[in-house]
């Protein structure tokens, strides 16, 4: 039928780090997601909404990476990535380039075949490696797993995100958008506001540290006026007191740096002047706590 629209869902799983919250973000055109070098970075299920108004519309849903989970946080991340199989139209199955499967991929194979959808392969970051090599990873791949496209892209650089798109709704069913045109993501200003923080932290700190932390946003108001600034109240979370000290640097330097780093992406998104106030805490072990999970945003 002539100009029918198609709508649907699509989960982009893998392993950490593969570059899902990247790809994602270059999608839509727009950073949503927090990225980072470090694996674990992306926690929650986070939608997001691309919308062509002759084609129709994809919601895409950025997962946590598939891992062998080492404590409470970990499984409810694994699992957050796995339930979305069930919820969605399309699978992306985003991988590196290379011509390695090992356990991770086996699990996530055996992941795919329960799912029993539309699964479309992306090898992503084919700009760290050379043209030649991207062809034998496609034939390893097509070994292990009968998919339906296979598409090498560097979601980086933007190379080859129109056929992603492109390809994706040749396999959605018909029907309706489900968003209106202007809608971008489920995500509150509230939660991407903590996400900024957290990705500040990420880019700022060595090691260890990260994989211990949340952002909880306390307050944000917006002051009287027609160029109100915002306030807003925050609180870094760690698991030790050593992370603490780390974390606020010298004189407060590594706070400050965080902070200002945040401030002013956060102050582009909300597009107004903005007043940070950090404060960072230590909650022992929260990583294996349900209840601690729970107030940082982490619900079941
Ligand atoms: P996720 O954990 O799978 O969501 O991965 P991220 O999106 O956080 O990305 C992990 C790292 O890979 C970041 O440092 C990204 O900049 C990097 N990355 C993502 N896509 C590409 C790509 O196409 N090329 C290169 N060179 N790096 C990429
Ligand atoms: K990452
Ligand atoms: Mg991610």
């Amino acid at each position: 039928m002539e100009n029918q629209l198609k709508s649907g869902f699509v989960t982009i799983i893998g392993r950490p780090n593969v570059g899902k919250s990247t790809l994602m973000n270059h999608l839509i055109g727009q950073k949503i997601a927090i990225t980072s070098k470090k694996p674990q970075t992306t926690r929650n299920r986070i939608q997001t909404v691309y919308t062509d108004t002759d084609k129709g519309q994809i919601v895409f849903l950025d997962t946590p990476g598939i891992h062998q989970a080492k404590n409470k946080l970990g499984e409810y991340m694994v699992n957050v990535a796995e339930s979305t199989l069930k919820d969605v139209d399309v699978i992306l199955w985003l991988v590196e380039p290379s011509n390695y499967i090992g356990a991770g991929e086996q699990h996530i194979i055996k992941q795919l075949d329960k799912a029993n959808l539309p699964v479309i392969l992306i090898i992503n970051k084919i700009d760290t490696v050379e043209k030649e090599k991207v062809l034998e990873y496609i034939d390893t791949y097509r070994k292990v797993y009968d998919f339906d496209e296979i598409i090498p892209v560097s979601a980086l650089r933007g190379n080859n995100l129109d056929d992603v798109i492109d390809t994706i709704f040749k396999y959605l069913p018909y029907g309706p958008m489900f968003y209106d045109e202007d809608t971008v993501t489920d995500q509150p200003e509230r939660q991407i506001v903590a996400e900024i923080i957290r990705e500040k932290s990420l880019h700022a700190l060595d090691e260890e540290v990260p994989h211990g932390i949340a952002v909880t946003v306390e307050s944000m108001k917006k002051r009287k006026g027609p160029k109100g600034i915002i306030d807003i109240e925050a609180t870094i979370i760690c698991e030790r007191d050593s992370h603490k000290g780390i974390i606020i640097g010298k004189g407060g330097a590594m706070l400050k740096k965080i902070g200002s780093n945040a401030r002013y992406e956060i102050e582009r998104m909300l597009d107004s002047k903005v007043n940070l106030r950090l404060w960072v805490k230590v909650k022992k072990d929260w990583r294996d706590s349900d209840s601690l999970m729970k107030n940082f945003g982490y619900r079941k």
